[in-house]
């Protein structure tokens, strides 16, 4: 699908990026403590590895995104959460560890401008550049996910966001798992459905049931039917065929491996991993802010991307264990 007219950038729904902090791109400074390994991070799903379609060679994505050429992709047994990691998983992580976020270090993260109180959103200038929808909040973080004045007691369940990727590359050190890299997350969504547009199939509401959350109504000035932009609570959904929760929707998840638009025609057939130097980190899954007029990477094929100090509302992640990461 396309972009809407005079749209800065074709990624442009789902992801500001902080700019000139690039380079940072290692998760320096935390002590590896004695973890106590998965600790509340409910349950790993075993995956038995095989070989799969990996990719997209029909023209619904953008070209950019580098969705295809697709491919035959072997990976090797792995596990990877049920669900993407919850608030509570990353308050335990914080309370054992002490570590601060890159957004809570430098100060702000991007909020989407309807989760911000209309009152304080008239007081607010900063907005992602060419993305008037993104508010740059001074004081967003995990623990208030829409700044000063909001806080997660009350969303325990609810995926973390804010989380850069060299906070989720911490979380997972302490943890003892690893971010999924692109071809197991993508293995894990399709649930050995062969080319399929979703985790459930090609339909994206079958029965006219919504089977995730992304955007309803029109993006992104109006929702519709009391829907309100923002996370919901993990397994809000029925999970695909493999038992996982949300792999289409509610936030993004990050990725182990750069991001590169030519990912398919450059890495490995078995267990790919990019580890190209590109300043980016992948992203896959989509987020409560996709729609099919705009922004259609809800999609289990599609692909997008941040730099690994980008922290936003609608950023979270997933861990995995055991096979390549
Ligand atoms: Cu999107």
């Amino acid at each position: 699908m396309t972009e809407a007219p005079g749209a800065p950038a074709p990624h442009a729904c789902c992801t500001p990026a902080r700019p000139g902090l690039e380079g940072a791109d290692a998760a320096g400074g935390l002590a590896q403590r004695a973890p106590d390994p998965r600790a509340g991070l409910g349950r790993l799903v075993p995956i038995r590895g095989g070989a799969f379609t990996m990719g997209n060679d029909v023209d619904e994505g953008f070209a950019v995104d580098g969705e295809g050429p697709s491919r035959r992709v072997v990976v090797g047994d792995f596990a990877i959460g049920e669900a993407t990691v919850t608030n509570r998983a990353f308050a335990e992580f914080v309370r054992a560890t002490g570590y601060v976020t890159t957004a809570e270090e430098l100060g702000s993260s991007f909020v989407f401008y309807l989760q911000v109180p209309e009152e304080r959103r008239a007081r607010m200038r900063r907005t992602a550049p060419g993305l008037p929808w993104w508010l740059d909040v001074e004081g967003a973080c995990w623990q208030r996910p829409e700044g000063p004045g909001s806080q997660v007691h009350d969303r325990p369940q609810h995926p973390v966001v804010h989380v850069s990727w060299l906070d989720a590359q911490a979380f997972c050190a302490w943890a003892g798992c690893h971010l999924p890299t692109e071809a197991q997350w993508e293995y894990a969504a399709r649930a050995g459905l062969e080319a399929r547009r979703y985790p459930w199939g090609d339909e994206l509401e079958p029965e006219g049931k919504p089977r995730c959350h992304i955007w309803q109504g029109d993006f992104p000035r109006s929702t519709r039917g009391g829907w309100k932009p923002g996370a919901i609570p993990a397994k809000s959904f029925a999970p695909n065929g493999y038992g996982l929760y949300d792999m289409c929707g509610n936030v993004w998840e990050w990725c182990a491996d750069a991001f590169s638009p030519s990912y398919h025609l450059s890495t490995s057939g078995v267990d790919p991993l990019c580890d190209e130097d590109t300043g980016r980190r992948s992203l896959r899954g989509g987020s409560f802010l996709c729609h099919d007029s705009y922004c259609n990477r809800y999609r289990v094929a599609a692909r997008s991307s941040n730099t690994p100090t980008t922290s936003a509302s609608n950023i979270g992640m997933r861990v995995a264990a055991g096979g390549r990461g």
